[in-house]
Parts: C-alpha cells; sequence; structure tokens
C-alpha cells in the first residue's frame, strides 16, 4: 500500500524514466531503433525494477497515467532522434484492454509530429491468451492508427499460432530464454528460434531477438535468419544523452 501511495506521486515528482535499448538490424549492422524501458528513480536514489513495479501500477489502474506519460515520452524521443530511428514501448494488460488506448497513442502521435509508423507497441504473448473479439478489435483499432504491433516474449506462454493469423503483427520478438547461450548447449534453442523464424517469415513478419550477449549467439541468430537483434551485445538500456552519443559515434 505504502508504495503504492509513492507510485502515485511518482509521475508528478518526475522519478520515472526511460531508458532505450539499441535494436540492431542484422543486415545492414544499423541500429533501427530502441525499446523503450521504464525505471523508477525514488528520491532515496533507490532504482526500483519495473518487474517490481509495474504488476502494483496494473493492480492499482495506475498503468493508465503511466502508460500515458511512456507513450507521450516515447513520441517526444522519436521527434528528437528524426526520422530514421524507430522505438518501441511495452504495452501491459490493463493498458491493452483500456478503450482509450488508441486515442491517446493519436494524441501523442500528433503531438510530437511524428510518422505513427515509427512507434512500435510490444504487447506481451500473455495478453492474447483469451482469444476474445475484444482483444482482435482493440488490435484492428490500434493497427488503423497506423503504429506498429510486436508481439512479444514470445514463446513463454501458450503461445496462440491461430491468434498470428487473425492479429497480423509486424513483429515477433523472441524471448530471451531462447537466444542467451542458444550456440553453445544443446541444439534446442536453435531448433526452436528457426522454427519461429521460419513461422514469421511465412507470415512476413519481422523477428528480433532478444538478450543477444555473445559473439558466438549472435553468429548464431544471423545464420538462423532474424532480422533483427537486441541485447547487451550492442548496448544496454541507456538515457537518451547515451543514445545521441552513440548515434554520433556510429555515424
Ligand atoms: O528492463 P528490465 O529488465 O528491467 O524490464 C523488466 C520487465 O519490465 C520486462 O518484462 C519489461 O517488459 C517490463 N517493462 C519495462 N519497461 C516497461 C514499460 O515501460 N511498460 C511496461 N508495461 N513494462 C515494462
Ligand atoms: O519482457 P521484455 O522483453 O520487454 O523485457 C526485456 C528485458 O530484457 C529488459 O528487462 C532488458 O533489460 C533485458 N535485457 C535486454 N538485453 C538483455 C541481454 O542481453 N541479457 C539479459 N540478461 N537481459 C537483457
Ligand atoms: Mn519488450
Ligand atoms: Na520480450
Amino acid at each position: 500500500k505504502a508504495i503504492e501511495d509513492s507510485l502515485r506521486d511518482a509521475l508528478a515528482n518526475d522519478e520515472l524514466q526511460l531508458l532505450y535499448q539499441p535494436i540492431v538490424d542484422v543486415k545492414s549492422e544499423r541500429i533501427s531503433g530502441f525499446e523503450a524501458l521504464i525505471r523508477w528513480r525514488r528520491k532515496s536514489a533507490e532504482i526500483v525494477s519495473p518487474s517490481k513495479f509495474i504488476p502494483i501500477a496494473e493492480e492499482s489502474n495506475l498503468i493508465i497515467p503511466i502508460g500515458e506519460w511512456i507513450i507521450r515520452t516515447a513520441c517526444a524521443t522519436i521527434a528528437r532522434l528524426g526520422p530514421d530511428y524507430r522505438v518501441a514501448v511495452n504495452v501491459s494488460p490493463r493498458q491493452f484492454a483500456n478503450e482509450k488506448l488508441p486515442v491517446t497513442i493519436l494524441n501523442a502521435v500528433a503531438a510530437a509530429g511524428i510518422e505513427p509508423g515509427q512507434l512500435e507497441l510490444e504487447i506481451t504473448e500473455g495478453v492474447f491468451l483469451d482469444e476474445s473479439p475484444a482483444n482482435l478489435e482493440m488490435f484492428q483499432k490500434l493497427k488503423r492508427t497506423g503504429v506498429r504491433l510486436a508481439l512479444d516474449d514470445f514463446g513463454t506462454g501458450y503461445s496462440a499460432l491461430g491468434y498470428l493469423k487473425k492479429a497480423p503483427f509486424d513483429k515477433i520478438k523472441i524471448d530471451q530464454s531462447f537466444v542467451l547461450g542458444a550456440a553453445d548447449r544443446n541444439s534446442m534453442n536453435a531448433a526452436i528460434i528457426s522454427s519461429i523464424v521460419g513461422l514469421a517469415d511465412a507470415l512476413g513478419m519481422e523477428t528480433t531477438a532478444e538478450g543477444v550477449e555473445t559473439h558466438d549467439d549472435l553468429a548464431l541468430i544471423r545464420g538462423l535468419g532474424c532480422s533483427h537483434v537486441q541485447g547487451y551485445i550492442y548496448g544496454k538500456p541507456m538515457d537518451i544523452d547515451e543514445v545521441e552519443a552513440l548515434l554520433a559515434e556510429r555515424g
């Protein structure tokens, strides 16, 4: 309860921050965009992980104002980076169920003066456990705003394959549990990644392999045909100043 009250004040007190992790195009080896990852820096200087406070924000419905802040902040960052980059934001289940989400997005995109296709929404696979008409309708409404849609944490839940047909995502994000150390263990993970890439290719979707840390894993991922990679090998989540320094350095 106490943590819920301080989370309520966190927005007003400017304690929330978005960090950005590079996503790299495998073929060109250029940065195509970033995933926004939220942090809560409390006045005590303690940094609270989103895996701790996002569930609290979900239960208390604070995720709605916090989610709006995330979307507006990400759009402002996109405007700052210019037309060559995309930014992806994570959308939690409650946020996805909120009927105002498409309007929130359209307003944020218009206010920042960016192309809607520069914003990508990452929707966790768990949302589609429930193949309800409401989920499908929201998916279609979001699609019509022109933003890109990515299926996050793919392979961790009950991968609803039938859903991919009805909900044509632009991208599948292969969960890091399949990627970390994929090259050095048994070949199980490589076989799984390969089948996900085959599926995505057939459906015209991009794939991002998450959690790539080593050169061996990168080489494997490249060989398996993933279109994008994300992981510590290319950069940890960083603040906007570090993002601009990185882009300046890479040319
Ligand atoms: O970056 P990190 O390892 O701390 O993220 C932990 C978890 O929190 C991940 O599952 C990630 O998807 C989630 N997360 C990070 N940022 C956000 C956000 O802005 N919104 C939501 N809903 N989840 C986020
Ligand atoms: O659930 P989601 O995929 O949105 O969250 C991505 C999480 O993975 C974030 O918490 C991010 O900090 C973390 N992450 C990103 N790259 C790597 C990596 O190379 N290794 C590990 N262990 N974690 C990573
Ligand atoms: Mn994500
Ligand atoms: Na993920």
